[in-house]
């Protein structure tokens, strides 16, 4: 057997007709997506959440390093513990650390340094992002485009949970040093975002903004 075994790949082919309807339909699927900040307390069976995961799991990484760690979080206390933390570096940064600028690019969504969601939704999931691995013998490897492979985990991690039916909101209180302590991660893992997951609040409104037109996002040459 070779150091490093090739299998042969399992690939999916459709026509063309297939997948156009099938990219089309993703594509108003994901359109429907928003992040909401109005939480129901309503229960998320933990089964979901998993399959969520296992999806993100299969993210793309550099050098197959799957740098990330995802600590979710159900318990009542912790979430209280989170909240509490988060809402002191979010005073601090409406209050004194945010510029005008970035308060004005804000203000269409409506946010403030008030948390109430990360107690009141079901499920808060704290992605980490790990800057060394442990290979099975002890042996410290360095992990590889580590932002970028946490950050399209996350990616895959949100569309997962929109496709399942549940709706979350990407929260990024700054510093996020709290959530080591709170939910008792090493150095060696920096915390990259906590997602806030669950069922929207009956009624919940969100800001009335569009994404980008394909022109503006794309060009063709
Ligand atoms: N972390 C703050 C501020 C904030 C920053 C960005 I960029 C957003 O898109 C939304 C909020 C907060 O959570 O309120």
């Amino acid at each position: 057997m070779a150091e490093h075994p090739f299998v042969t790949l399992n690939f999916s082919h459709f026509d063309e007709a297939d997948m156009i309807d099938r990219a089309a339909s993703f594509y108003i699927e994901m359109k429907s997506r928003r992040t909401v900040r109005d939480f129901s307390d309503k229960p998320v069976p933990k089964q979901i959440i998993e399959h969520c995961l296992l999806t993100a799991g299969t993210s793309v990484s550099g050098a197959n390093m799957q740098p990330w760690q995802f600590v979710v979080v159900g318990d009542a206390e912790i979430k209280r513990q989170i909240r509490v933390a988060a809402e002191q570096e979010e005073v601090s940064f409406y209050a004194d650390k945010a510029p005008e600028e970035w308060l004005q690019a804000l203000a269409p969504l409506g946010t403030d340094a008030n948390k109430p969601f990360l107690e009141k939704a079901p499920w808060l999931i704290a992605v980490f992002q790990q800057r060394f691995g442990t290979l099975p013998d002890g042996t410290k490897v360095k992990h590889y485009y580590a932002p970028e492979s946490v950050g399209i985990a996350t990616g895959v991690l949100i569309t997962a949970l929109h496709h399942a039916g549940l709706a979350c909101l990407t929260h990024t209180p700054s510093p996020m040093g709290f959530m080591n302590r709170i939910l008792h991660r090493p150095k060696t893992e920096r915390p990259f975002l906590l997602l806030v997951v669950g069922y929207p609040q009956e009624g919940a409104e969100v800001p009335d903004i569009n994404k980008k037109s394909l022109d503006q996002i794309a060009t063709f040459i």
